[in-house]
């Protein structure tokens, strides 16, 4: 019998459909120190740490219910982790050294595994020493794919950063665990750029729809944007869709650990400005990335956007009925506090600032012993966070995504990081259907490692 194509086929679809475990080889994740031109040409090198040498990461890209896998290799010379920022994800595999795994020591190795049940715009970053470690670099996109994607031409993943570094030398400047940073808005850069370029551009053609994943993967910058030659629609936030695509009408605010999926128009033409405008430390907007505007993709705009398709569970039930847990935010510069419990002792402000802790969430300074909170599985959790500080904070939770809920009882979107300014105060409410436990903190990372860390425990 001839060797047809057919034969061929129906020879392949006779074998097993997957190999055995033994076989299967795990895509290898390794953290290890590299070289990359972060400052403008001229400039000395920066000294980093990436996954496989590369700043950001490598971009991850799977289907949405897909399951992926990672061995994480360390090859630093100090302990490492990764989070999978916030897949809704089995809580051994969250990456969170000292709470849901033993970190990796040097030369160690770790196998992450896991589902994807949410299509979306995700990170992966280091959480062992995090403010150190994903200020040198370790972090990365994970992009979950909708089996039916949205109707644009082009797809790019923005990664936002800041690097404080030191012109003369290139180096990461300072102490990370510097007190004054800490105890104020946190480690905020001198350069600031998107996926590794102080310069980043785009080529686009007139009425091209682009869908931008915005990701800031900033320690503490809050970075505020503008469209410039564009109109967009946000159309999800931390990953998870609107139910509908909201005009960007105004400044899109983006907190450290959040996510924006925009979907824009270029209404530029060729040769006219077009930009992802940041608004920067001396009050002007600047060019985060440059978008060049070549010919005309079609004479006529297109019509607005339809929504993505929603995740699973995105319903908050029973919101009304739960139980109301106030988070009081205290501490930091200009503000301390009396006293906080930290390491099972109580102590002063000035015994914490000695210990370098600013920051206590309901009195608790860093992850105690107990949690802040018990939810048997299934439970409607409801939080309030007030922030008595004079600094805005990012909360972040792990493994599940809450809903704002509004004075009047109505949800906000979905997200899994709220920025909560000074002297304001946000209620938001989860399903608390993810067994484990998970942290709860700031993600201005400086914030985090001096007190602003807390966990619950679903069970
Ligand atoms: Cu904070």
């Amino acid at each position: 019998m001839p060797f047809t194509r057919r034969a061929f086929c129906t020879g392949l679809a006779a074998l097993p459909l997957s190999r055995p475990a033994w076989a299967q080889e795990t895509p290898l994740l390794t953290a290890r120190p590299a070289t990359v031109q972060l400052a403008p040409e001229g400039y000395p090198a920066t000294e980093v740490w990436g996954y496989d040498g590369l700043l950001p990461g490598p971009q991850i890209r799977v289907p949405q219910g897909s399951r992926l896998s990672r061995r994480l290799v360390n090859g630093l010379q100090v302990p490492t982790s990764v989070h999978w920022h916030d897949i809704r994800i089995d809580n051994a595999m969250d990456g969170v050294a000292g709470l849901t795994q033993d970190p990796v020591p040097p030369g160690g190795r770790f196998d992450y595994a896991f589902e994807l049940p949410d299509a979306g715009t995700y990170w992966y970053h280091a959480h062992t020493n995090s403010m150190e470690q994903v200020a040198r670099g370790l972090s990365g996109a994970l992009i979950v794919e909708e089996s039916t994607p949205p109707d644009i031409d082009r797809d790019e993943v923005l990664m936002l950063n800041d690097w404080l570094l030191e012109p003369e030398t290139g180096r990461f400047a300072g102490d990370f665990g510097n007190p004054m940073m800490r105890s104020h808005a946190g480690r905020l850069g001198n350069l600031l750029g998107i996926n590794g370029r102080y310069d980043f551009s785009l080529e686009a053609r007139q009425n091209e729809r682009l869908r931008l994943r915005l990701i800031n993967a900033a320690n503490a910058r809050i970075f505020m944007l503008r469209l410039e030659g564009m109109v967009g629609w946000t159309v999800a936030l931390d990953g998870m869709p609107l139910a509908q695509p909201e005009p960007v009408s105004t400044e899109i605010i983006v907190a450290p650990a959040q996510r924006v999926d925009l979907i824009v128009d270029v209404t530029a033409e060729a040769g006219t400005p077009a930009a992802l405008l940041s608004y920067a430390d001396d009050d002007s907007w600047q060019a985060l990335a440059e978008v060049t505007v070549t010919g005309p993709k079609s004479s006529a705009p297109r019509a607005v956007p339809a929504p993505l398709p929603p995740n699973p569970r995105m319903d908050v039930p029973g919101v009304a009925e739960a139980e109301l847990r106030e988070m009081r935010m205290e501490g930091g510069a200009m503000r301390g506090m009396a006293s906080g419990r930290f390491e099972g002792q109580d102590m002063d402000f000035q015994k914490l600032v000695q210990r370098g802790q600013f920051w206590a969430l309901s009195g608790q300074v860093g992850r105690g012993e107990a949690p802040f909170a018990r939810y048997a599985q299934g439970e409607t959790a409801r939080i309030r966070w007030v922030n008595d500080t004079v600094f805005p904070h990012a909360m972040h939770l792990h493994g599940m995504h809450f809903r704002t809920v509004a004075a009047d009882g109505s949800q906000g979107p979905m997200r899994d990081t709220l920025l909560i300014k000074p002297q304001e105060s946000a209620e938001v409410a989860f399903v608390a259907d993810n067994p484990g436990k998970w942290l709860l903190h700031c993600h201005m990372l400086g914030h985090a490692a001096s007190g602003m860390t807390t966990w619950i425990e679903v069970a």
